[in-house]
């Protein structure tokens, strides 16, 4: 017997499908949104943590965070045993953090416009960086000053399960797979909803083999 021939295949033939989606009021998931733009992404990426290493932090209870991150922008997001901030200085070097590079911000304007918010200038993307078994507990991202900006989210690398609640802690959460490429732009009704992502699982990704790269871009002042 003969095999089928799937030399044809090279792993890009087949679209994303998926459609955009309202998963609540404000959020949407537009998947493979960042796809065309990917190998700049990483470029930069590999960049910003040259400049400013990825490093796990501690939470104001004395816990060291599972997932890694670093910052980019004006801004970034930092905790310590004194608290959660943002600050424009990185605490490892006491240098600023790394330049948004316009790729970065291009790609956030464009999708924050896709869902409505015409004019979304970020000042502050937070990069977080999960091995298997990192996690990220529900939480509300409120260090902001203003809750009207949007935030919007770009995943990278291994997929994720996101968790997405309500206003309350205990209100019950949706599961969204999170993949290569997809985008989340959040705010309005739901910016100060709580959410998480559950333990990486171990996989192999084509760009980033067996982690998961996620940027938060957000409009601190
Ligand atoms: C993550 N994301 O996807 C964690 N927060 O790794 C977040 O905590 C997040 O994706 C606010 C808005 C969108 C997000
Ligand atoms: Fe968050």
């Amino acid at each position: 017997m003969t095999q089928p021939d799937f030399s044809f295949f090279n792993g890009q033939m087949f679209e994303d499908v998926r459609p955009e989606l309202v998963f609540a009021p404000g959020a949407l998931l537009l998947p493979g949104f960042a796809s065309e733009v990917e190998d700049a992404l990483l470029a930069e990426l590999a960049r910003i943590q040259e400049v400013a290493p990825f490093r796990q932090m501690t939470t104001p209870g004395g816990h060291q965070m599972s997932v890694a991150m670093t910052n980019c922008g004006q801004f970034g997001w930092v905790t310590d045993r004194t608290g959660y901030r943002y600050d424009r200085l990185d605490p490892l070097s006491h240098q600023p953090w790394p330049a948004m590079p316009h790729v970065f911000l291009d790609l956030a304007t464009r999708a924050a416009q896709r869902a409505g918010y015409e004019r979304f200038e970020p000042d502050a993307c937070l990069v977080n960086r999960y091995l298997p078994g990192a996690k990220m507990g529900l939480h509300q991202d409120k260090d902001e000053k203003d809750f009207s900006a949007p935030i919007v989210s770009v995943s990278l690398g291994l997929p994720a399960a996101f968790l997405f609640g309500g206003a309350k802690r205990t209100d019950p959460t949706q599961v969204l797979p999170l993949k290569h490429g997809d985008v989340v732009v959040w705010g309005g009704p739901s910016r100060l909803f709580y959410h998480g992502i559950r333990p990486l699982k171990e996989g192999f990704s084509e760009k980033l083999g067996g982690e998961r790269i996620n940027l938060t871009f957000r409009k601190v002042n």
